[in-house]
This record gives C-alpha cells, structure tokens and sequence, in this order.
C-alpha cells in the first residue's frame, strides 16, 4: 500500500488543520508543520501495542491520529466526555498501551494508571517539532487496524469495530471519486473526533487528499457561516445541524450566502427529513448530498453531486461496494420497484475486520461476506437505496449518535430510585429522535426527577445518551414470560 498521506511528504506550505472558531486561531498547522509534529510523536509511540487518544475537538486530536497512522499503531478515540462506566468497559477490552492527550487536557482517574504522552502544546497551541522525517509507512500491512471505534448495540456494552488501513484508505478513496474531493477542497465541520463521521471522513478525509480541514471546535451556525464564507467548499454535519441551519435561515442573509457559496454540503449519520432538504434548497438553491454509511463499513452509498433530494434516499452504492436486499429467511431480493423492503446487506474493501474480543457477534454479523447492516432499504428503478427503517427497535439514533436502549436501562436500574426501566426513542424535530425513559421508582412517593436520571446515565456512560424524558408508571407492560412490550407503552402526550 502506498502512503497513507502522500501530501505529508512534501511538507508543503499548505495549511493542512485549523480548528476553533476565530480565523487565526491556536490550532492551524501546514502540512510541513503536520508532517514534523506528526513524525516526531510517531517515533515515541512506534512499537506500541495500541494508544488511546483523548479525542477533544482539536488539533491535538487530529495530529494524534495521524501520528499512529504514520507509525502503523492502532487507535482507540475516546469521547472525552464519556461516563465511568463506558470508560471502564472500552479500557479494559481495548487495553491500550499508551494514552495521548494534550498538556491541558484532565482525563478522569480511571486513565491515571496508563503512560501517558502529550501531543506538545503551549497555552494551547500546538508547538511544530523543529525537525523530524516522515517514517516510510507503505510497508504497513493494510489489514492491520488503524483504528478501534466503539459504537452501540441493541444489547451490553458497546464493542470496538477493528477498522483496517485498507477499509479507511478505500472508503476514503470512494468518496473522492463520487465527490470530486481534491485537494483544492477546504472541509468545514464541527463534528465530535470519537466517531468515523468526524474522525475518518472529516479529518483523515482532507488530510488523504492534501487539503484542508477547518473544524470549529463546536457547533454552532455562526460558525459554520463564517467557516463557509472564509473559503469552506464543503460542509459536513449530522442532520440535527442541517435542521438547526435551515431554522435559522430565513433573514440570515450571511448564513444564506455561505451555503449557497458552497461546492457541497453533505448530511450523513442519520436521515435528513425532506423539511430541512427543501427549506435548505428553497433559501438558497443547493441541495443537500446525503450519504449512508455505519461505523462497521464506513461508506456505502450516496446521492452523487446535483443529484434530487428524496426522503430517505441515499442514492447509489460507492465504487467497490456490492449492495444487496435479503428477505427474512435470507433470499436475496431482485426488485427495483421501490417497493420490496428488505434488509441491506454489503460487502467490498470499506468493510471493517470484526468486533474486538467478540467472534461470536462478528460471526453473527456477516452471511458470508455480506455484511448484515440491520438497517431496511427499498430499491428504485433507478438503482437507487431508500431507507425505510432498522430492524432493531431496540437501536436509538439521536443526534446522530447511535445509541442502544440496553445499555440505558441497565443504567438507570443502577439507580437506586428506579425499580423497573424501559428506554425507548420518539420521533424528535431536532434531534431525529429523543430517548424517552419509562421508569418504575422504587418508592411511588418519591420518583427520582428526570434532570437526577439524565445526570446519573451522562455520568456512567456519556451525556448524549442521556434521557431527555422521563415518564413514570407503575408497573412496565410485559408479556406472560416477562418481557417488556415496548409497543404497549402508552403513546405520548
Ligand atoms: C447536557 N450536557 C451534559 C448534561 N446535559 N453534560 C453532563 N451531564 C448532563 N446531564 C452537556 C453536553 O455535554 C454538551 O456540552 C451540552 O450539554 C449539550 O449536549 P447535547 O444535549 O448532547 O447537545 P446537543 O444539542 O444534543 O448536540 C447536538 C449535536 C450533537 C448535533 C451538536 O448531537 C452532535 O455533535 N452529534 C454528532 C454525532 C455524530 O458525529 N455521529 C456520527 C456517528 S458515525 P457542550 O459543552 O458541548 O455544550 C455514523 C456513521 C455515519 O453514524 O454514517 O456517519
Ligand atoms: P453508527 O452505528 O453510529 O455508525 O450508525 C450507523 C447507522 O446510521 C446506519 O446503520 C443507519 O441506520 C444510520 N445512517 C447513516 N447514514 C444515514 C443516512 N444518510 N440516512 C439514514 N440513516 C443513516
């Protein structure tokens, strides 16, 4: 394989990173600067077994993964928010050998027993080594894993996705080819550095192709006009930012021209309802580019540029992506008739390597080397995948961030004001949907409140999988062995 970032060897001049909000901030580097300070933390860590980074929303972040790239170490990113428990869990599965964090940076106790190396900062500002070479990577076995991303499932902890040089390298490379993504391109985006969104398409993504990356550090729809209108050709976001922006367009003249300024703006994580698609294109002439992929396979589908906004329609598969729909007793399915609903299955190089430490789930996961997605999809005429829905509805996406209704009320069984604990999610104008806890307390005269509840499941595990509802009942509704009926919880309202 060649190298993994051909721009970092001609250490150019080219700004590679800035981050934060003002135009001249703490975090910008070039590549030159990028390939020193790069290099020289890939000397130190080289020979690790894995490292964990700290992933804040910042230079530091990026430079750390590029880094263990170079040294063809394997990366844990972890939330820098993330509860105790979670924390507890991914450490002891992924057993990192190192962790990588900036000077400033306070991890919680549970990482103090871990080496630790910092990505070196001066009041913030990341100090460019003097001097350092960029190690020759290409002889780095492509399967080997260059990144570990936990993410949740429907039941226990969530589990760590091997991610292979190859898998990153080609998703990457199919989305260049489907975007016209050079290095002329200046990405803009605020998207959290735990997950592949951020990390892999919004940092690695620029850094592949030699251009820019211009992260804001937060979210906020300032940021993204002022990122936009200082050059920004592309903008990529979950589609709560996407709403968030088409509610604020209507007399925000700037906000109008730095998206209608753009050479694309892509939503992806989530689907982006066909409100915020035509609110976005009515103010100011652009459509949105919607793309669907999961942290197991990175990229699968997407609308190609200038192609027509469909309500859950993701366009076409990538190049090197086989796309098939299988019925309940695993037939594949042969129609093009946006009709037939079945469950997408895909294979090709995007895919990742296994769940870590789990053979029994990566077995469970593929027929074959079809990969099993849980998500169901119907087929246009026009080769086109339209979501319809998961299989599992027991899986949460808000904001999203995928989230697993089990490992939520295993949470607030921990509580011990609740007896009995149901999570479900509910449609949500913001948020795609909002995760509703129907909680039994122990003593009826004394429920815990819902802002105790919420407090208690950031602290354990991470803020956005907090509940944003809490609803009381005396007893939960189940079946004569126990379980739970989720769909006989009364409707909302
Ligand atoms: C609130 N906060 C708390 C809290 N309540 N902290 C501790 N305890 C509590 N009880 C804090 C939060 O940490 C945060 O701090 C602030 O309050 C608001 O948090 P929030 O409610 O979570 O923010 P929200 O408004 O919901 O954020 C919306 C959002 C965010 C869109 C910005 O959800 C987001 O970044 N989503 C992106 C998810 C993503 O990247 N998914 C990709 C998955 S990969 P502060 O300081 O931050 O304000 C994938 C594959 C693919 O899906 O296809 O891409
Ligand atoms: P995650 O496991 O966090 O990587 O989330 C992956 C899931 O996000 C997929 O299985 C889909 O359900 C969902 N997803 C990603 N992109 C889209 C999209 N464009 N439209 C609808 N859902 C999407």
């Amino acid at each position: 394989m060649s190298a993994f970032f051909p721009a970092l060897r001609d250490g150019s001049a080219r700004p590679a990173l800035r981050f934060g909000a003002a135009p001249a901030t703490a975090g910008t580097l070039t590549y030159g600067e990028l390939a020193r300070t790069a290099a020289s933390l890939a000397a130190r860590i080289a020979g690790a077994r894995r490292v964990a980074v700290w992933a804040t929303p910042t230079a530091r972040t990026a430079v750390a993964v590029v880094a263990a790239l170079l040294a063809g170490v394997p990366v844990v990113p972890l939330n820098p928010r993330v509860g105790e428990r979670e924390l507890a869990h991914i450490l002891a599965d992924s057993e990192p050998a190192l962790l990588l964090a900036g000077a400033e940076d306070e991890p919680p106790a549970a990482l103090a027993g871990l080496p630790r190396l910092d990505v070196e900062t001066e009041g913030g500002s990341i100090v460019p080594a003097p001097e350092a070479s960029v190690p020759g990577d290409g002889g780095i076995d492509p399967e080997s894993p260059a990144l570990i991303v936990y993410t949740s499932g429907t039941t226990g902890p969530p589990k760590g996705v091997l991610l292979s040089r190859r898998a990153v390298a080609a998703s990457l490379d199919a989305l260049a080819g489907a975007w016209a993504w050079t290095a002329d391109d200046v990405l803009v985006h605020a998207l959290p550095l735990f997950h592949v969104h951020g990390l892999v398409l919004g940092v690695l993504g620029p850094l592949r192709r030699g251009g820019e990356v211009r992260h804001l550090g937060a979210f906020s729809v300032e940021g993204v006009a002022r990122g936009l209108e200082a050059g920004g050709t592309m903008l990529f976001g979950v589609p709560t930012m996407y709403h968030r922006l088409a509610d604020a367009l209507s007399g925000d003249g700037a906000l109008v021209r730095a998206l209608a300024g753009a050479r694309l703006l892509v939503s992806g994580s989530a689907a982006l309802p066909v409100h915020d698609h035509e609110r976005i294109a009515a103010a100011t002439g652009r459509t949105v580019v919607e793309r669907y992929g999961m942290t197991e396979t990175l990229m699968n589908t997407s609308v190609r540029p200038g192609g027509r906004p469909r309500p859950g329609t993701v366009g076409t598969p990538l190049p090197g992506v086989d796309l098939r729909l299988v019925d309940e007793d695993g037939s594949v399915l042969g129609a093009y008739d946006g009709e037939t609903v079945g469950e997408v299955q895909v294979r090709g190089p995007n895919l990742f390597s296994g769940y870590l430490n789990r053979p029994e789930a990566t077995a469970a996961a593929f027929d074959g080397d079809w990969f099993r997605t849980g998500d169901m999809a119907v087929r246009e005429s026009d080769g086109t995948v339209r979501l319809v829905g998961r299989k599992a509805t027991d899986l949460i996406k808000s904001g999203g961030h995928k989230i697993g209704a089990g490992e939520i009320e295993n949470a607030l069984l921990d509580h011990p004001g609740v007896r009995e604990a149901a999570v479900t999610g509910e449609p949500d104008p913001d948020l795609g949907e909002r995760i509703v806890a129907w909680v039994v307390p122990a003593d009826a005269a004394r429920p815990p409140g819902g802002a105790e509840l919420a407090d208690h499941v950031a602290g354990l595990l991470a803020p956005h999988k907090r509940p944003r509802t809490v609803r009381y009942l005396d007893a939960l509704p189940r079946n004569d062995l126990g379980k739970v009926l989720k769909k006989a919880l009364p409707p909302a309202g």
